[in-house]
Formats: C-alpha cells, structure tokens, sequence
C-alpha cells in the first residue's frame, strides 16, 4: 500500500474533551475506509456511526467518520475524519493504528499547506486560518475571517491587476514608439502608478494595528523588587497566576501572562525586580528583563509610591522614552512619599492600589491610549496586514515609485517595464505566486499539527 502520502493528525488539543477529532489527507483514504469500517465505496461528506476495530481486531471506540473526495475537501485531496470520545488514550491508539496502516504523521500546517498548493485558497488566505484561530478579540477576529473569505486576496489581485495594465501599455510603446503614451489627464500610465501607490501606502500603514492583532501588545513590568508588579498584574488578569510575596526577588523569572483589552491582546511579562544583586539565578533573571525589555512596545515602570523615588542604572533608563514607558505609582493606600514621581517630566503616570484595586482601570485605559487607536484600511472588509505582507507591500511601493520616477523624465521605457516587473513580483507573493519553497515551509511550521 503506497500509503506514504497520505498524512494524519489529531486536530483537538490533547487532554480531555467530549470529542476528539483525527483528520487523514491523501490517496489512501478511500481505502482506509474499506478497511477500518468495510465499506468499499463511502458516500462523500455523509456521516457514518461505525465501530473502530484494529489491525489487531480490537475495539477501539464506536466513531462518527466522514469520507470527502478530491478536489471536494479542505486539502483538495482526498480525506477522511474521525471523531470519536475525546479521550487521550483512545485518540492515541486509533492514530497508532492509522500509522501502522502506512499512514504518516502530518507536520505542523500541512493540511493547509496542502489545501494552498492545491489552490483551495491563495497564501494570504491560508495565513488566515491561522490569524483565525488565534484570534481572541472582535477586531482581531474579524480581520482574520474576512481576510479568510478574500479580503485581502481581493486588493492584491485589483491592484495586480492594474499594474498588469500599465504594463501592457509601457510594452506597448516599447514595441511602437512612434504611438504615444496614453496622455489623457487621468490615465497617465504615471497617474495611475501615483493612484496605486497611494493605496499600497495605506495597505502598508495597517501594519502596526495588523502585527498587534496577530501577535498581541507586548508589555514588561518592570522595576525594583517589592513595590507591587506581580500583584499588578495579577489585577490585570483578574486572578492570581503569579506568586505575590513579601520576600524581595521572588519573580527571578520572567513570567508571560495575556489578557485583553479590545481590539488587543496585551502579553504581558512580569519579571524580577530590578536591584543590585549578588545572587547568580537573580542576576540572569535581570539580565532577562532588560533583553526582554528591549523587544517589548510597552514598559510599566512601577514604584512603590510610599517610599523615595528609586534610582535606575542606565542600562535601564536608556531603554525608557515618554513613547512606551507608563510610570506606575503603587501603593497609594499608604502614606503617600511627596517626591516619587518627580525626575520623569513628561512622562505618562497612573497612581494604583493593587491592594484594593484603585487606578486599576485608568491603567488599561491609558494602556490602550498609548498604543493608540487601530488602524485598518476600509473598503467595505477589514484589512491589516501582517509583517511579511508589509515587507512585500513597500517592496512594491519601493519599485513602483521608481518606475513613476523613470516615466517623469521620460527615461527609457525598458527601464520603467523592469521596475513594474519587480513590483508585480513583490505584490504576487502576497497571494502566493512563490516558487521558494523554504519560504513557504517556514510560513507554515508557525501552524500547529492537525491544521
Ligand atoms: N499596601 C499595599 N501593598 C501592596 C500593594 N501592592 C503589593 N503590595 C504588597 O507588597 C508586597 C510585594 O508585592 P509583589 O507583587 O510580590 O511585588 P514585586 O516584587 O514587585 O512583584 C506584597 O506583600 C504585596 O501584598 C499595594 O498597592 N498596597
Ligand atoms: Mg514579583
């Protein structure tokens, strides 16, 4: 049985559920079918009640599976899935059956790796399965399912669309000089390359509030042991997760928790407090921080509102702007110390209690303030780009701006087609049209196993 292409996953998270679900993609599957439930000729998407019996002749679980055939399943191959009790143990041994059957394991993303290289969806739309599945926020959502349904698709293939036609038009002369340019006012092949652009900018613009609905807000607390910052955190997550203590130097760690504020999810990192320190392990835990500290676009720099103001090295302070720095003043059920937040002029401050929650809610909201408001591009869908779509973008931009350039002074229009080319290229690999596989592999292995 040349069963090697064909691929098996558990597609539920591990653990205990009422259901877990195994997906299989590939030729074999037909097969399988026959010979795990004898039924040589399964209707398509029908749901079947069968018992799963072993190579063995054990039985397995009493299963619900589903036939699809090819080109008319997620992968555009043929597949089949199972669901059976969500139990572990019974996932476990039906996958080991499936492998002893000649099945593989999938690799992370290969379902909707699959489902891209057998044009079921183009690359922007496969890398909204996954913005999809993570999303956690009404904006983030939404950007992710319509992205899915083409959104993005959609303003690649218009503005593709049209540079091909400046194309045709630049070759043209460059086949027939003597027939001018079209030199209407409007369709100017460089009018058009300044419309384009201008929509590209602002593709490329969305890139900030895209990354943040993708990959969350990054924060670090930051500041000397003692003064509050794992408890703050704890506010901020509405529940204990990290261990609050009197002993100075207990977060030695950094400790990464989430929670949200729509649009955005908020990472959060609470680390070790800062202060000199002969202990090794507490030592690396600093030396974390600040490495962690210089990734992040937030830092809460939090102080003990009742005590004189802390000094900071300035390995610290060289991090910290009035852009991504919130001074935190905690504390403030207690006696108040005059000074503490004097020597930062300009930059933003909220007074909490983490004791009795007071100012709490002034922290998100200024947290929200400085990481300003989402910026999507609007044409009836939501758009927000990813990194690599930005990259592509001013990829673009950068090659259409020349060839505008180039038309500007009447340079030879060879010269302007070999600029629009490479900016079809950039565009192209938005959607996909890439013929490296190594980028397509790495864009993928970010998926998990079973999707
Ligand atoms: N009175 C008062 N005590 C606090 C407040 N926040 C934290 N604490 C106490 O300060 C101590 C250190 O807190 P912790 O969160 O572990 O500080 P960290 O070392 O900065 O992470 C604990 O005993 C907390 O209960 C606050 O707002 N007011
Ligand atoms: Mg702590």
């Amino acid at each position: 049985m040349a069963k090697q292409d064909t691929f098996v996953a558990l597609s539920t998270p591990h653990g205990e559920s009422a259901l877990g679900l195994i997906r299989c993609s590939g030729n074999a599957c037909r097969e399988l079918v026959e010979n795990i439930f004898g039924i040589p000729a399964p209707v398509p998407r029908f749901a079947y009640y069968r018992d799963f019996i072993n190579l063995r002749g054990d039985f397995l679980d009493s299963v619900v599976f589903t036939f699809f055939e090819k080109d008319r399943s997620y992968t555009g191959d043929p597949m089949l899935e199972i669901s059976c009790h969500g139990n572990p143990f019974i996932l476990q041994r039906i996958l080991g059956d499936l492998l002893e059957r000649g099945c593989r394991q999938a690799a992370p993303g290969e379902f909707t790796q699959t489902a891209f290289l057998n044009g079921k969806m183009d690359l922007s739309q496969a890398e909204a399965v996954i913005d999809l599945i993570r999303a956690r926020t009404d904006l983030a959502f939404k950007a992710a399912a319509q992205q899915l349904q083409g959104s993005l698709k959609r303003r690649i293939d218009d503005l593709t669309n049209r540079l091909l036609q400046i194309m045709a038009e630049v070759e043209a002369y460059i086949d027939f000089p003597e027939e001018d340019l079209p030199s209407e006012e409007d369709h100017t092949p460089e009018k058009q390359l300044i419309d384009m652009l201008l929509e590209i900018g602002d593709l490329a613009d969305t890139s900030r509030t895209g990354i943040f609905l993708r990959e969350g807000v990054k924060a670090a607390i930051i500041g000397p042991t003692n003064v509050g910052k794992s408890s703050i955190l704890n506010r901020l997550l509405g529940e204990s997760r990290v261990i609050v203590s009197e002993t100075p130097g207990t977060t030695r760690d950094y400790v990464e928790a989430s929670f949200f504020i729509e649009p955005y999810r908020i990472r959060i990192l609470d680390t070790a407090g800062l202060r000199d320190t002969d202990d090794p392990i507490e030592k690396a835990g600093i030396a974390k921080t600040v490495e962690q500290m210089s990734s992040c676009d937030l830092v809460l720099l939090t102080m003990d509102a009742s005590q004189p103001p802390p000094q900071f090295p300035h390995w610290i302070t060289d991090l910290l702007s009035e852009k991504n720095t919130l001074i935190i003043l905690n504390k403030n059920d207690l006696q108040i110390y005059p000074s503490t937040h004097t020597g930062w002029p300009g930059f933003r401050s909220v007074s909490t209690s983490a004791l009795t929650g007071d100012g709490i809610g002034r922290l998100k909201s200024t947290l929200l303030e400085m990481v300003g408001d989402p910026k999507v591009s609007t044409k009836g869908d939501v758009v927000a780009v990813s990194a690599r779509h930005h990259e592509a973008l001013e990829g673009a931009s950068e090659q259409l701006n020349q060839a505008r350039r180039l038309l500007s002074k009447s340079e030879p229009a060879e010269l302007v087609a070999s600029h629009l080319r490479d900016g079809l290229g950039h565009l192209e690999a938005i959607v996909g049209k890439v013929d490296n596989e190594r980028v397509l592999d790495k864009l993928f292995a970010s998926f998990c196993i079973g999707k």
